[in-house]
């Protein structure tokens, strides 16, 4: 007989104390079990930033549970090795014979089958709760999405706004009487602006052990962990919270979608792996910025702007990613099928833009929205790289990358791979909205004024040959109207140059894997 009548499982990204499977949780009636399983740990080559933010995080939140009087049956790695939480709650059932297990609904298809099969193989009761921690329920996607021709961002943003009453007017208009001021938000970043470091919080004892053994025992895994600098608790993250309203909130509107070799962060607020593990809820991070509008510490271009990536697009490629169902991984609507080459895992890449935006995500595990989408993503999407391998290698590099939030943002937005279920068009573009955004181009050894000849920017005659290979996929597009009247308009001379430019581009990259001798060391750190 055991004393505990409940098991209340937590899973790595679940650490968040009124999480719906501890809300009611008590120290007399219920064992709470995490585990740190092979399964979770090695499904792709995590960057080992990744392993050390979310192994230091759980065992804090199992050291403050236990500081409550919880008992924690804790797996880790090292000291009780398990191959998968299936096999964890065995262990912990065969020690404390209990047959009720609540928990709260994992963020993936993957874990969602493996939880299935524990009523029958472990004969325990499992209670599978909703996952509170989002604005809207999967069911109020489901509704908004069925019915619907084509799925927007921007509709679903507007619901929630008038469902929370964020950012609104008491008569039910928009604060500033318009949902959306993205246009405001494209500005290049001025070379007499350099942006304020991010918040660095020093590892303590139990950060410092897992950053001294993870290099060794987790060979695959990628990247180093010298500059490790993450929050690992509630507390911490809070204050992460608070340094980016006070420091970096206010000009996030404007450069929100600049680029630079200056910093690795721009005004961006760093704080994607904390809410996506539970340190953080979206409210707070939501009304945290709300308030600072009304404070006047930071004008509305930005606050909106933050505001959309939280409440908008979060919540949507959420709601997506369920709604799409299991196979929405295998999507290839574009046929692509290129392997992804090397440089991808070192950085050993002549365009600037490609060292610079992979270089920083194997340095810092993190990446910025545009070097996401408009660097690495376009690219991908431009050369028709194998969409699984692409999205596989997101899932791996980036500390803040869960099945359901990357999937959609990969597959859908990035490489048009699910045909525009998220995108309205593909986000393809040539050198030179690179050169606008940013100053990757000035240490460049191509120009991205040119399309043909040795020193010409590869993306360019990529983006002619992408249009030009997917035009009976993508010609009838009407936001592709323009770029496909100028290709029908081009000579064919031209037409020629530039395909037969772009093929040689993508010759080189299978044979040498676009390598470069000529590479400059312009990664800047996070912390
Ligand atoms: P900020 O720019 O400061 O944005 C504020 C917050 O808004 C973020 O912390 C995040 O919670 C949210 N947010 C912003 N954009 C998005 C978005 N498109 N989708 C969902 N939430 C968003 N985000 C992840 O959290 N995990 C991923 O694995 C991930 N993979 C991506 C892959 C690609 C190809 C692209 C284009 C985007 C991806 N994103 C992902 C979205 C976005 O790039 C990151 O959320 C953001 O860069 C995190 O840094 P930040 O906290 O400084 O963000
Ligand atoms: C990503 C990850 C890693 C690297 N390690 C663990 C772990 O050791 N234990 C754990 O519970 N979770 C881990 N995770 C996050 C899980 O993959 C996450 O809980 C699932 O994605 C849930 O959907
Ligand atoms: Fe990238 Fe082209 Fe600019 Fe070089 S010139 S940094 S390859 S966009």
């Amino acid at each position: 007989m055991s004393r505990f009548k409940t098991i209340r499982f937590v899973l790595g990204d679940q650490l968040t104390r009124g999480i719906s499977s501890l809300a009611d949780a008590s120290p007399d009636k219920d064992l709470i079990v995490m585990a740190e399983p092979d399964a979770e740990t090695n499904y792709v080559p995590h960057h080992r930033q990744k392993i050390v933010f979310i192994l230091s995080a759980m065992r804090h939140f199992s050291n403050m549970l236990q500081a409550e009087g919880f008992e924690v049956a804790y797996f880790d790695y090292k000291q009780h090795p398990t191959k998968s939480f299936t096999d964890a709650l065995k262990a912990a059932i065969t020690k404390h014979p209990i047959n009720t297990v609540i928990i709260t609904e994992p963020g993936e298809w993957r874990v969602k089958r493996e939880l299935a099969t524990w009523e029958n193989d472990l004969d325990v009761s499992l209670e599978v709760r909703t996952d509170d921690r989002f604005f809207a329920t999967l069911s109020a996607f489901e509704r908004f999405a069925e019915g619907r021709k084509e799925l927007r961002m921007e509709y679903f943003y507007r619901g929630l706004r008038r469902e929370t009453g964020i950012l609104m007017k008491s008569d039910g208009k928009p604060v500033g009487d318009e949902w959306n001021f993205d246009k405001d938000n494209r500005k290049r970043l001025p070379d007499d602006v350099s942006p304020p470091a991010g918040k660095t919080f020093p590892p303590d004892a139990i950060t410092i052990s897992l950053i001294e053994t993870v290099e060794e025992d987790f060979p695959d895994g990628l990247g180093s962990v010298d500059s490790f600098g993450w929050a690992v608790t509630r507390s911490d993250a809070l204050i992460a919270l608070k340094h980016f309203i006070d420091n970096r909130l206010a000009r996030f509107g404007d450069y929100q979608d600049a680029m630079t070799v200056k910093s690795a962060t721009v005004y961006h607020s760093l704080l994607s792996p904390y809410i996506n593990v539970g340190l953080l809820l979206p409210q707070e991070v939501c009304h945290a910025a709300e308030r600072a509008y009304y404070d006047g510490i930071a004008p509305l271009n930005a606050v909106e702007g933050f505001i959309r990536q939280v409440l908008g697009w979060r919540e949507y490629v959420r709601g997506l990613y369920w709604f799409m169902g299991p196979h929405y991984s295998e999507d290839n609507y574009l046929n692509a099928t290129r392997p992804v080459p090397d440089f991808f895992w070192n950085a050993d890449v002549g365009l600037n833009c490609l060292h610079q935006a992979i270089g920083e995500t194997l340095e810092n595990a993190y990446a910025h929205h545009i070097q996401r989408l408009m660097v690495i993503g376009n690219f991908s999407l431009l050369a028709g790289l194998d969409p699984k391998q692409v999205c596989d290698w997101y899932l791996a590099v980036y500390i803040d990358a869960f099945e359901w939030v990357e999937l959609p943002n990969t597959l859908g937005m990035a490489l048009y791979a699910d045909g525009g279920k998220i995108a309205s068009k593909p986000y393809a573009a040539s050198g030179k909205y690179i050169d606008r955004m940013s100053d990757y181009c000035e240490g460049c050894q191509y120009n991205p004024r040119k399309n043909i000849g040795p020193d010409a920017c590869p993306y360019n005659a990529l983006y002619w040959h992408f249009l030009n290979r997917n035009a009976d996929i993508l010609g009838r597009n009407p936001r592709l109207g323009m770029p496909y009247r100028n290709w029908a308009r081009m000579a064919e001379d031209t037409k020629r140059n530039l395909i037969n430019q772009a093929e040689g581009f993508l010759e080189k990259l299978e044979s040498d894997g676009g390598n470069s001798s000529d590479l400059r060391n312009l990664q800047p750190r996070l912390f």
